[in-house]
């Protein structure tokens, strides 16, 4: 018998979260809940992701439009079709919606990103993320460090991304690694590269990527992280693509900028308790 998912267990009555995970997001900005989603769920967001990749369902992005490291030059090359995210997952289907705004997840966001009384709102941003990143074999590109908010634009750096696994996801596949605690740094312009990844031939950067962590995960685990923490991936060595559900979050106060992509959409409410 399958355990019951950590999801489950949430009720209005109790907080989701014990003070140590509290106490783990504020110092790493990273938090990691094994079994978070029912096995029933992740399947059904598995197979939408399988049968809507096979059918090249748009909207899409291609590992050849990002052009990060290990990706096809141009969509004229081979590979040059592989693509890398299922955008606009929100609108992909009841399975992906259901994981992305329920109400236990709602419930872990709000402890971790509102004020102590508990008073505001978390909405989910549909301009960033709201994708099923499909990990490729083959063709799949590698992500250097950066930080999820360097084109983001709101009124505070202070959104939490919520990375559903909807397979298992290690070093061999393409996982993501972060250097935790790194979303309360600062850091100078020159600590990055003209794409704003995190500066490699730097000794002041090398310092943290000594401290590195890069959790495995299994089918139903969730990772919430801040936006502002360096996270970086590496590509996929297997013969079978990693699909990974990401969507990101925000608290009603903290507004997208007039005019720019994050703006661009309308957010949404999570489901009630
Ligand atoms: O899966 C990956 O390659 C990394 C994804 C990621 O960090 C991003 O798209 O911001």
């Amino acid at each position: 018998m399958n355990p019951l998912p950590r999801s489950a267990s949430v009720t209005p009555e109790s907080a989701a979260l014990t003070v140590e995970e509290r106490a783990t997001f504020e110092r790493d900005g990273l938090l990691v809940l094994k079994g978070w989603s029912s096995p029933a769920l992740v399947s059904a967001a598995r197979d939408a992701s399988t049968r809507q990749l096979d059918a090249r369902e748009g909207p899409l992005e291609l590992e050849a439009e990002v052009g990060y490291p290990g990706a096809p030059a141009s969509t004229a090359t081979p590979g040059g079709k592989t693509v890398r995210r299922l955008l606009r997952a929100y609108d992909r289907g009841d399975a992906f919606r259901e994981l992305s705004t329920s109400a236990a997840l709602g419930q872990v966001l709000r402890e971790l990103m509102l004020p102590d009384d508990g008073s505001g709102t978390v909405l989910m941003a549909q301009a960033h993320h709201n994708c099923v990143m499909t990990k490729m074999p083959s063709y799949s590109s590698q992500t250097n460090w950066h930080q999820d908010v360097r084109y983001w634009s709101y009124q505070r750096p202070e959104l939490v991304s919520a990375w559903f696994a909807l397979g298992s996801e290690t070093e061999e596949n393409g996982c993501l690694s972060f250097i935790p605690g790194t979303h309360r740094m600062n850091f100078g312009r020159d600590r990055l590269d003209e794409q704003l990844f995190l500066r490699v031939d730097r000794e002041d950067n090398q310092a943290l990527l000594a401290t590195v962590v890069t959790p495995s995960l299994e089918a139903g685990d969730l990772v919430l992280f801040h936006c502002r923490l360096f996270h970086a991936a590496g590509r996929n060595r297997t013969q079978e693509t990693k699909f990974s559900l990401v969507c990101t979050y925000r608290t009603e106060d903290n507004l997208p900028l007039v005019g720019t992509k994050s703006g661009s959409v309308q957010d949404l409410g999570l489901a009630p308790r």
